[in-house]
């Protein structure tokens, strides 16, 4: 089982599987979009993006291996132009 250790942290609003680091065994993984208290970082992204409301696991790059795609509900792009326009990501594995 998965839980929160915060009330409102929104445990489980997203969820994606795939095999992210390549060993074959599809890995699982819960956000925390609305998580607040500083326990949970995305290095980039900004408090209040609300980052991983929306989570997918996909190869994306076409090297076989799963990408994850994250979706930041109101981030206010790079340069802070347009607040709450929201922006999405792709991590690539190294
Ligand atoms: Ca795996
Ligand atoms: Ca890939
Ligand atoms: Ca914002």
């Amino acid at each position: 089982m998965i839980y929160s250790t915060a009330p409102g942290d929104g445990v489980g609003i997203s969820v994606a599987v795939g095999d992210l680091d390549g060993d074959g065994i599809d890995d699982l993984l819960a956000d925390a979009p609305l998580e607040n208290t500083g326990d949970l970082t995305y290095f980039g992204l900004c408090s209040g993006d609300v980052a991983g409301l929306s989570v997918a696991a996909a190869d994306l790059n076409g090297d076989r291996r799963k990408n994850l795609a994250l979706g930041a509900l109101q981030a206010d792009r790079r340069d802070d132009s347009s607040p709450d326009a929201g922006e999405f990501y792709v991590i690539l594995q190294q």
